[in-house]
C-alpha cells in the first residue's frame, strides 16, 4: 500500500497525461542540457528511441517535450535514454561515464568551475 502511494506520487506527471488516454502522450522532462549541441544530441537520441514520435528541447527551460506512444515506451525508458547519454532526466542522475565523455561545453556549470578553480 505504501509502495503504491510512493509510485503514485513519483509518477504524478505521467498519471496526468494518462488521464487523457490517447495513443499519443506528451511528457516534459527536465534535463541538464547546456547548449545547442546538447539539444541536437538529445533530440537525435530520442528520435532513435522506440515509441518516440518527436521531441523538442527548450534550451531556456532545459525541458524536453517528448511525444510518445504509451504502448511502446514510457517516461522511465525515455529518462533512462537521456541518462545513458550523460544527461540528468528529472530525478534520474546522468550516467557518470557518459557524462564524463561529454564535451566541456555540455557539462554542468558547477563542474566547469571545479575544473577551472582547482587549487
Ligand atoms: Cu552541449
Amino acid at each position: 500500500m505504501k509502495t503504491t502511494m510512493i509510485t503514485l506520487v513519483m509518477s504524478f506527471f505521467f498519471t496526468v497525461t494518462i488521464l487523457n488516454a490517447q495513443q499519443k502522450q506528451e511528457i516534459k522532462i527536465k534535463t541538464s542540457a547546456q547548449c545547442s549541441m546538447c539539444k541536437d544530441r538529445i533530440e537525435k537520441t530520442l528520435s532513435y528511441e522506440k515509441g518516440v514520435f518527436s521531441s523538442n528541447l527548450n534550451l531556456e527551460t532545459k525541458e524536453v517535450t517528448v511525444v510518445y506512444n504509451p504502448k511502446k515506451t514510457n517516461p522511465d525508458k525515455i529518462r533512462l535514454a537521456l541518462s545513458k547519454i550523460g544527461y540528468q532526466a528529472d530525478d534520474l542522475k546522468a550516467d557518470p561515464f557518459a557524462y564524463e565523455a561529454l564535451p566541456p561545453c555540455c557539462k554542468l556549470p558547477e563542474d566547469k568551475n571545479h575544473q577551472e578553480h582547482r587549487h
